[in-house]
């Protein structure tokens, strides 16, 4: 019996890892291990040895168990230790001075311009890329004979022969948003919808995916006195100027009546863009009154609701401000591109802290 202790405490004492230790357990105390078969011996021996020899048996076994589990706990103390050392973290090292990736002047300007709505009382609002044609275009007052959809050169999904359900397409501009959110929000509104939008097109001043942000205002008494506010406050914030003159010029979109499209006074001296001054004016968006069938679609009381939309051209935008030439290189992915024209990614646009820096 003191060959069998000697031999396992030994062996417990050496072994590396868990592993091991399993091995050596089901070798000494396990079912049929060795101290088992000893204790089986005990039915042939005689009474007065039977005494002596089973609890010196059983102590045996108590001793060895005790071990496995004082060395079981060591190793799991040695590997804890182990981890601490390996994953130790200085973390009041500084950041790194240059971080690897820039922001896109689109998110750049898309949080920007949030940023301004928000102070104004203006909620993001999201849906899907991929919409009904009911909610990209008869929703918004235009039909299906309507030449507004043959102008916008739409995206229609493919569907497979027998498919009843309804026509699916990219959407054009961020409207469909707009419904949504009446449907599932009400009146009163206030809402803005950057995003991606879609219309097959190509050349230096349109790509076939673009960025759009459309926002609705509906209360019961919402004008277009509102409208202009709301508008000459974001053009101010927007180009980080203190004045700038607006021009309404009566239009036509299919989803406003009024409609107006807004232009900035600007001056392009010496190939730059100031906004606010000069004898230019520059386009920057489409606006109006929402139409009453847009609001009714929208599931929402036209003799008790009335209300203002706008949208324009994040791309565009994104543009005039910071002075990129061609929108194609927007989305080519280039990285020289990128980190000439991205933004810091740790700067986040705020109103009191400056929204471009
Ligand atoms: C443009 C013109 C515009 C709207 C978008 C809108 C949305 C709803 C109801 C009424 Cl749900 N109107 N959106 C209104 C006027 C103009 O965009 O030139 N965009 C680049």
């Amino acid at each position: 019996m003191d060959d069998l202790k000697q031999k396992y405490l030994g062996q417990i004492a050496n072994a590396a890892d868990e592993a091991a230790l399993e091995t050596i357990r089901v070798a000494a105390v396990g079912k049929k291990g060795e101290v088992a078969l000893k204790m089986r011996e005990l039915g042939k021996m005689t009474p007065e040895e039977r005494q002596v020899a089973g609890p010196a048996l059983n102590a045996l076994k108590d001793e060895i168990n005790s071990a496995l589990s004082a060395k079981k706990a060591g190793l799991a103390d040695a590997a804890l230790d182990a981890r601490l050392r390996d994953e130790w973290l200085d973390v009041t090292l500084p950041a790194r001075s240059r971080s690897q990736g820039t922001i896109h002047p689109v998110s750049q300007v898309s949080e920007e311009v949030t940023a301004i709505f928000a102070e104004m009382g203006f909620s993001v609002a999201e849906g899907p890329r991929i919409d009904t044609d009911w909610y990209n275009f008869d929703a918004l007052n235009i039909p299906g004979h309507h030449p507004a959809r043959a102008e916008m050169d739409t995206f229609y999904m493919h569907r497979a022969e027998g498919d009843n359900r309804p026509p699916h397409v990219l959407r054009t501009h961020t409207s469909p948003v707009q419904i949504r959110s009446m449907e599932t929000m009400g009146a009163p509104l206030r809402i803005i919808c950057p995003g991606g939008v879609y219309r097959a097109d190509y050349d230096q001043t349109h790509t076939p995916m673009f960025h759009q942000v459309e926002g609705l205002a509906i209360d019961k008494d919402i004008s277009m006195a509102h409208l202009k506010w709301v508008l000459e406050e974001f053009v101010k914030a927007y180009f980080e100027v203190d004045g700038v003159d607006l021009r309404f010029r009566a239009s036509h979109f299919p989803f406003t009546e009024p409609s107006a499209e807004v232009d900035i006074r600007c001056s392009w001296e010496g190939g730059t863009l100031k906004v606010g001054e000069g004898d230019d004016w520059l386009e920057i968006l489409g606006s109006g009154m929402v139409h009453p069938n847009v609001l009714k679609a929208g599931g929402i009381d036209p003799e008790a609701w009335q209300g203002f939309a706008f949208g324009m051209g994040i791309d565009r935008i994104a543009m005039l401000k910071y002075g990129v030439p061609d929108l194609r290189a927007f989305f080519d992915s280039d990285l020289r591109w990128l980190r000439h024209y991205g933004f810091a990614a740790l700067d986040q646009p705020t109103l009191h802290g400056g929204l471009s820096r």
